[in-house]
């Protein structure tokens, strides 16, 4: 819901907006009530109708950035809730490209339907658009194509193995020997290369399919966790595992966990959940009870990225967190950048002050290794120590139990 700070009060008379002018939000009427004129071509003014609280106005400009089909001109004093072009596109992000193309199509050929409707009346002025030109101008949405590919492929190449996890090593900064591993999806299509993380996840999040997908992962990685170990001969190492916001919503997460977790013969201290500032704000109250429950089980629940997302700190408290990531555009930053330095010193006291473990995202050199751990950062995942490997090459690092010196 829009917050209390984008009302806005207008008087009886005052105009809200004006037809041709360009649209950059809508208001829902919280009180009172405003009447639709429009002006034909002739230069006439058509009385449409009146609205009233709890309905929408100046909606199509936040879908297609169109100008105002009408003038809408409050005929009482009015208290509207603004709901702005940004916040709008940030709640269609995330939505289903299907959905997403649907209402801009319904709204171009609306629009078309108003425009010709209104030329009928006025053979003076030939249409300057013509229905081709509103379509490709409001209805086109970049990536829809592929978005669509991805998601009717995923079910079918999980099916045919082409989608495998890699594990990267996530070492101990004392001695560079592994604690544990970050399971990452990787899709390879024949033919046709591999397909990044990047790509696919956020089309299984729109397209409803992730928490299958994470299921999947979740069970996959588990089990080849408790693999690494009987290979390796070691014991207690943790598997850390990626989420998203929609595998927080199903209320029996929990559950498949731990039975994830009791199949693969594991403990649950060894299972560390991965998660985004994002989705704690997405779903904050699905993530406080989930994690809550996760926790109290044995769980660990890192931060995934952090210090790129929104940067309210109170979530800290909030929520049962225990580890810290810290993102890889800090480390890779940090020697060419006093800023990077600054921040990854103040997160490391910020997660020691709150009792929290802290793991540096994206080592690349020897120097930057060397200053976390001097930074008093515990964990590290990166290049310079590992890449993402398959099971079997993951094995045969965990086994060589090796200490790296740096
Ligand atoms: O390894 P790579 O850079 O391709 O991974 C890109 C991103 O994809 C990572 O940030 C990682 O969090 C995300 N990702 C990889 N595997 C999974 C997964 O199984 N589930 C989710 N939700 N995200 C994943
Ligand atoms: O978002 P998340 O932190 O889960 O993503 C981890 C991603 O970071 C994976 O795609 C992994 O392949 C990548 N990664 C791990 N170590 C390094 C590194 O040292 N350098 C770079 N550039 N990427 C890394
Ligand atoms: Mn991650």
């Amino acid at each position: 819901m829009p917050e209390r700070d984008n009302r806005i009060h207008v008087k009886a008379g005052d105009i809200v907006m004006a037809q041709g002018e360009a649209g950059h939000c809508a208001y829902l009427i919280e009180s009172g009530r405003i009447e639709i004129l429009l002006t034909a071509p002739t230069g006439e003014r058509q009385f449409i109708g009146t609205r009233g609280p709890g309905t929408l106005i100046g909606e199509m400009a936040i879908i297609d950035e169109g100008t105002r089909s009408a003038t809408i001109r409050a005929i009482e004093d009015c208290a509207l809730l603004e709901i702005s072009r940004a916040d709008f596109a940030r709640r269609l992000d995330g939505a289903d490209p299907i959905l997403q193309m649907a209402m801009r199509t319904i709204l171009a050929r609306f629009r078309d339907l108003m425009q010709r409707s209104r030329l009928m009346h006025d053979v003076a002025h030939p249409p300057l658009l013509t229905v081709e030109d509103v379509e490709r101008d409001h209805a086109h949405l970049p990536g829809a194509v592929e978005a669509i590919t991805i998601a009717n492929e995923f079910r079918p190449a999980l099916e045919a193995g082409e989608i495998t996890l890699h594990y990267q090593p996530i070492v101990d900064l004392r001695d560079g020997r592994p604690a544990g591993f970050e399971a990452l999806m990787r899709w390879h299509r024949p033919g046709r290369g591999p397909l990044s993380p990047d790509i696919f996840i956020p089309v299984l999040e729109a397209s409803g399919q992730i928490v299958a997908a994470s299921d999947w992962v979740l069970r996959e990685a588990l089990r080849a966790l408790g693999r690494i170990e009987a290979g390796s001969g070691r014991r207690g190492l943790f598997m850390s595992v990626n989420f998203s916001a929609q595998d927080f919503t199903t209320p029996d997460f929990p559950d498949r966990l731990l039975e994830a977790i009791g199949a693969a013969g594991i403990a649950p201290s060894q299972v560390h959940l991965e998660i985004t500032e994002r989705l704690l704000m997405a779903k904050p109250e699905d993530a406080q009870k989930t994690l809550t429950r996760c926790r109290q089980a044995g769980m660990g629940v890192s931060i995934d990225d952090f210090g790129t997302g929104y940067s309210s700190l109170s979530y800290l408290r909030a929520f049962p967190i225990d580890t810290l990531k810290i993102d890889r555009s800090f480390v890779t930053d940090m020697t060419a950048n006093d800023n990077s330095m600054a921040l990854i010193s103040s997160i490391v006291a910020l997660g020691k002050n709150m009792g929290l473990k802290l793991i540096a995202e994206g080592i690349e050199t020897r120097d930057e290794a060397a200053m976390l751990r001097n930074m008093g950062c515990n964990l590290g995942q990166g290049y310079f120590f590992a890449r993402p490997m398959a099971e079997e090459a993951v094995t045969a690092f965990a086994a060589q139990d090796r200490t790296i010196a740096f």
